[in-house]
């Protein structure tokens, strides 16, 4: 029976559904997304298509007008409204100009949809199989214990779509092909992809059943951990992820949990010595200032009870006392300390990261003066010895040898190596590089230690099967963009390029190999834009790298020479403006300019070196992907407050609409021969039979369970992710019946 909540759940697609006789009527309400029906005319539009469908009407049905008949008397507006989208449907594959009004109705009638529930507080949407979800800006009532029993193993339709669902499918899907899964989280910043990736693994800690309490609640810390180093407030997101963060979960093949592996990507180290305005340094500097203070332990760490250290100043915080006296900041030390000893640090281990932190807020107070000597003018000089002295002592190293590394460089000369001293600027570039370098190598290290107290529970023997979650900065693009947005950006478009691999050109391309007969869909590649800024040894990376290299080179230079050689339409030179570029980005064509000035490019090269995103796209390509695809309702993060154009752009540019086309055209699932008869054959068959391993018998077991728009390929069957719900439920069915005969069988013998 029609369950009246479900028309506001997936109304956003049945304009794109609408097409195939798809999933049944419980998931779809065509007529009232596309054609606007009153509420309160809800219970006659339910009672025409329960009554007259079994199932969910099909374009055909519309053509041959059964709708119009049942909804005759009703307003004309609506008739209208129909009329015309049988009009553009019948001239789909016909004219570009019927295509693109359709697709501009289907486009209007998802954001009318999403708009609707988001007033609703529904924040989650399924578009096909992928899950949207819009950024409530609200604590809402959804994340209880028993909301997150309700959907252990559910069917999609019998709850509202949720995150938990999400986890649900990725953890179901592994169990199911004993393979290993992904969940892909895009969306720009502040969209909601961290909180999603939170809920994600809290779900999949309940669905591992990890009977070990202390695992599930070591998992659980991971994330608030990595995120106190790895986060800071910026103008757009008071928690936004200042690196990408892969963590997989470890399963063993019967499902339960066993450990939790984390990577992390191009952590933004700069911010560690120069914040933007109006936004601040990476969480745990507050922290630990609020913590030690409140312990009275700050002179043990050398550091300043007056002043804050000049890292540490902007806007926000002008006095020591402001910080110290924060309570959420002193409330978060309290909480990452107990992180760091349930996941199993040593007190010894929070000692060194403590001085580590304190060493790298004393190096930033170095300062330095120049002094004259005989050849050279500009000698630099240590002005506050104080600020030396305590970084040498916290990082248990001779004062004088961090002057010496501070204050002078080598140079080999044929073959002799003579020690040239530094300017003031040379000093002070040597003293921030070395504070964003301890910084990276502390994160780094802290990771790689909570990697290996959480390896624990893991066999060792590789038969475990993973979930990833991929939880990256999203795009930006602000006033000024310096080099940070610029890889921020290119890791987003390297998502974005995977996703469409995965969601068109694979997916087509295994149609065609297997012979399956399914639409093709055209879709905007960008990949041309990742040549651009990929490409060896033109691409503009590599041309940023090569430049770096070069002693004398500046900004002025570096532009000139993507000038010269970046022959792209992606790249443009604003007028005007002498050290800037800008680039058209996939994300809404955006053109996002990138100042140089400010930002010493040239000096900044070395971020990229190391670890590349796409390293870990072809890892995660292993796995089979689930999309969760964050939305921003508005600029403001205020609560219930929907932005049109907003939301639109967002849709537009993720290429929601086009992904829900091909997967309702598509098939989500599929499967080898072999394997579906083997899991699936108890549906008609008996259950220690064995049936020929053919495509004949997958047509007999899908035709018995009653369904049907399935494919067989050469070598695969092709189903749609509720045809896979159904055989699950059936079999489980099929399953328990057995047990149960069994179990009498066993009760009459005893
Ligand atoms: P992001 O990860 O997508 O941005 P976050 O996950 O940090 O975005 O979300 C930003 C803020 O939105 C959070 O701090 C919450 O206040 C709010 N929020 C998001 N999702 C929810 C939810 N489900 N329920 C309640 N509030 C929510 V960035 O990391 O900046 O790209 O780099
Ligand atoms: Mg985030």
């Amino acid at each position: 029976t029609y369950d009246a909540r479900c028309d506001t759940w997936s109304l956003g697609i049945t304009a794109i559904e609408l097409g195939d006789g798809d999933p049944p009527l419980a998931d779809l309400h065509p007529m009232r997304a596309l054609f606007k029906i009153p509420r309160s005319e809800d219970e006659h539009g339910v009672q025409c298509l329960t009554k007259d469908y079994e199932k969910r009407p099909t374009v055909s049905d519309l053509l041959q007008h059964k709708f119009i008949t049942q909804i005759e008397g009703q307003d004309m507006m609506l008739q209208k409204q129909l009329m015309e989208f049988i009009d553009i449907h019948q001239g789909m594959g016909g004219t570009e100009k019927a295509r693109k009004k359709n697709f501009i109705l289907l486009q209007n009638t998802v954001s009318e949809q999403l708009e609707k529930c988001y007033s609703r507080d529904q924040i989650y949407i399924y578009v096909g199989d992928i899950l949207i979800a819009l950024n409530p800006f609200q604590s809402l009532c959804l994340y209880s214990t028993e909301h997150s029993k309700l959907y252990i193993g559910a069917k999609r339709t019998a709850n509202p779509p949720h995150i938990f669902a999400m986890a649900d499918v990725g953890y179901q899907s592994m169990i199911t092909y004993n393979s290993d899964q992904c969940i892909v989280i895009s969306g720009e910043s502040g969209a909601g992809k961290t909180e999603s990736a939170h809920l994600l693994v809290r779900q999949l800690t309940v669905l591992g059943k990890a009977n070990n309490r202390t695992l599930q609640e070591k998992i659980l810390q991971v994330n608030n951990l990595v995120e106190a180093f790895g986060n800071a407030s910026t103008i757009i997101n008071d928690n936004s992820s200042r690196f990408g963060k892969y963590l997989e979960m470890k399963f063993t093949s019967s499902g339960a949990v066993v450990g939790a592996q984390i990577s992390e990507y191009l952590l933004e180290k700069s911010r560690v010595i120069h914040q933007p305005l109006g936004e601040k340094n990476f969480h745990i500097f507050y922290y630990i200032y609020a913590g030690l203070a409140e312990k009275k332990k700050l002179a043990h760490y050398k550091l300043p009870e007056n002043k804050p250290p000049r890292y540490l100043q902007n806007d926000h915080l002008r006095t020591v006392q402001d910080m110290m006296n924060n309570s959420f900041y002193k409330s978060q030390y309290e909480l990452i300390e107990q992180c760091f000893k349930v996941i199993g640090f040593t007190m010894e281990q929070l000692g060194s990261i403590y001085s580590i932190l304190a060493a790298i807020m004393n190096v930033g107070n170095i300062e330095f003066s120049s002094v004259a000597t005989e050849h050279q003018l500009d000698k630099s000089h240590i002005s506050n010895h104080a600020a030396l002295e305590n970084s040498a002592s916290l990082l248990c190293i001779q004062a004088d040898e961090l002057k010496e590394a501070l204050t002078s460089h080598c140079v080999v000369t044929r073959g002799e190596t003579i020690i040239r001293p530094n300017t003031v600027e040379k000093a002070t570039d040597v003293r921030d590089a070395m504070a964003k370098t301890l910084y990276g190598r502390l994160f780094s290290w802290i990771v790689n230690r909570i990697n290996s107290l959480l390896k624990h529970g893991t066999s060792g023997n590789g038969d475990e099967l993973s979930i990833g979650i991929l939880d990256i900065f999203g795009f930006e693009n602000f006033k000024k963009n310096s080099f940070e947005q610029l890889c921020i950006n290119i890791a987003n478009e390297q998502i974005q390029y995977y996703f469409n691999q995965h969601v068109f050109t694979w997916e087509q391309n295994e149609y065609l190999n297997e012979d399956v007969n399914a639409r093709v869909i055209e879709y905007e590649d960008n990949r041309p834009l990742l040549d651009m800024f990929l490409q060896k040894p033109m691409g503009l990376l590599s041309l940023l790298d090569e430049e770096s290299r070069f002693p004398k080179a500046t900004d002025q230079t570096l532009i000139e020479k993507f000038e010269g050689n970046l022959k792209s339409q992606y790249f443009w030179r604003p007028k005007r403006m002498e050290l800037s570029f800008g680039i058209h980005h996939y994300a809404g064509k955006d053109d996002v300019g990138c100042d140089t000035d400010e930002t010493y490019f040239i000096n900044r090269s070395s971020i990229m070196q190391g670890y590349s995103l796409m390293d870990l796209l072809s890892k995660m390509m292993v796995g089979q992907p689930h999309f969760v695809r964050c939305i921003k309702p508005n600029n403001d993060r205020q609560a219930r407050k929907y932005d049109r154009e907003k939301v639109l752009l967002q849709l537009r540019y993720t290429g929601i609409l086009e992904t829900a086309r091909i997967r309702r055209l598509g098939y989500s699932h599929r499967i080898l021969f072999a394997n579906f008869i083997k899991r699936y054959h108890v549906l008609c068959y008996k259950w220690n039979e064995e049936p020929p391993v053919s495509p004949d018998t997958c047509a007999t077991i899908l035709e018995k369970a009653g369904l049907d728009n399935w494919a067989l390929g050469k070598t695969k069957v092709f189903l749609k992710y509720y045809h896979v719900e159904q055989l699950n439920l059936m079999r489980k069915e099929a399953i328990d019946k057995l047990i149960l005969i069994q179990a009498c069988v066993r009760g009459f013998l005893d």
